[in-house]
């Protein structure tokens, strides 16, 4: 071979076998039209109507209804089954439109500056919700630390800020809060943030938030899944799973509040099927996400204990209190526990009117295994381990897909909701 025709040959193979492996393409959803259909403790006779359909479902809970992005080439032959259902929206990706780009973070200009609220105007990358803990860190040195508590499948660093009150570092019982294990839920981790952006900010401001940064260290890990997140940002929008890939299935993704190791080995609240959204893994902690979150949890609570747990999620408005994995079941303390869900409510409510539902998270939502609360309960010795839906309610639109404009009035009411609930456990 010539030396022009190898240079040639080298140029050009690599691109062919460049372009042999599919490269994904972000999904726009654009005329997706999405519904609720009603199913009537049915769930399976409406599912197999529609499997012939490129359909996508996207919630947990489908013994009521079941709610389903169709694409606009199916709409026409959808609406012919003649299904019982709600539009819950004409074109999911005008939704998305109206969630906004993801903008470009700035860092502060100057020594220990503090970012800027702008930061909870719009949905960023994942990269930049990195650089704006660190920089949010950077800014309060004496009070906080950034920590790691494992990688990823894919090998990114799971990480949280600690935050500490007059104590000292580590002196006081934890407050400890996962953000977004659902990928999709993106605002759970800016309300994560912002209610850690007032922790840090509020403290020489507001002697409330004194008092409770004085009594308690604080855990805060606003991605727990992020690689999913990262893929949801980049691939497909209502990605929900960890990107786990496993020997002998195509499917990808375990649900991480499903693979916790305490009750996993139940039925009916997880699915063994590998391309379910609710997989719940081969064995009990199979993730090294939840593996890492459990050796975290070990540690809190080998130290000062956890006083309060809570997973945040979205959406449908909910404080689910323990526990999943049984209706009929209660925390020793469920009695405080409800006064405290139904308080933080009404607490909520006097921001902007917005109404959260409170019980037990079973009987209230439906049941589910392995999950992050109940583990925290009754493993973790947590005093209280909860669930917190955010915005929006599950009957009015894409949940999952909420506005960028209601991101600080989401924030804002768990916020002065925290302040309450902090001062009342
Ligand atoms: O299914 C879940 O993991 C949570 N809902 S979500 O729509 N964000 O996925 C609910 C977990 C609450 N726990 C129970 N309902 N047991
Ligand atoms: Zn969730």
């Amino acid at each position: 071979m010539k030396l022009n025709n190898l240079a040639t040959f080298l140029l050009v193979v690599p691109l062919a076998l460049a372009s042999a492996v599919p490269k994904e393409r972000k999904q726009t959803y654009n005329g997706y039209k999405t519904y609720k259909i009603a199913t009537h403790n049915n769930p399976a006779e409406v599912r197999a109507k529609i499997a012939k359909f490129a359909a996508i479902p996207f919630n947990t809970r489908d013994d009521v209804h079941l709610d389903v992005a169709v694409p606009p080439e199916e709409i026409a032959a959808f609406e012919a089954l003649g299904l019982e259902t709600t539009v819950l929206s004409e074109d999911l990706g005008a939704d998305i439109a109206e969630e906004g780009p993801l903008v470009a973070y700035e860092s502060p200009v100057g020594v220990q500056a503090i970012p800027s609220l702008t930061w909870f105007n719009n949905y960023h990358a994942y990269a930049d919700h990195i650089t704006f803990f660190n920089d949010l860190q950077a800014a309060f040195p004496t009070q906080s630390e950034i920590f790691t508590v494992g990688k990823s499948f894919q090998g990114r660093d799971i990480f949280g800020i600690h935050i500490w009150g007059s104590g000292g570092k580590g002196s006081k019982p934890a407050i400890y809060f996962h953000g977004t294990v659902h990928a999709r839920e993106w605002i759970s981790a800016k309300v994560v943030e912002y209610l850690t952006y007032n922790l840090l900010t509020q403290y020489t401001n507001d002697t409330a938030v004194k008092a409770i940064r004085d009594a308690y260290d604080f855990y805060i890990l606003p991605v727990v899944n992020p690689d999913g997140f990262v893929y949801s940002q980049t691939t497909t929008r209502l990605w929900r799973k960890n990107r786990q890939t496993r020997s002998g299935s195509t499917c990808v993704g375990t649900d991480i509040n499903r693979n916790w190791p305490y009750k996993w080995e139940l039925t009916g609240g997880a699915s063994t099927d590998r391309c379910s959204e609710t997989y719940k893994g081969l064995a009990a902690g199979d993730t090294p996400e939840n593996q890492a979150l459990v050796a975290f949890t070990q540690k809190l609570k080998n130290g000062k204990g956890i006083k309060f747990y809570v997973d945040w999620h979205s959406y449908g408005q909910y404080i689910l209190l323990p526990y999943g994995y049984d209706c009929n079941a209660r925390a020793s303390n469920h009695a405080a526990q409800n006064t405290l869900a139904k308080n933080l409510a009404a607490e909520i409510q006097k921001s902007y009117g917005t109404r959260f539902t409170y019980g037990p998270s079973c009987s209230t939502l439906y049941k589910t295994t392995g999950s992050a609360p109940d583990y925290l309960t009754d493993v973790g010795g947590a005093t209280y381990a909860w669930t917190i839906e955010l915005r929006p309610t599950s009957s009015s639109s894409n949940g999952f897909v909420l506005p960028a404009t209601q991101i600080l009035p989401a924030s804002i009411e768990q916020w002065n909701g925290l302040k309450y609930l902090l001062a009342n456990i």
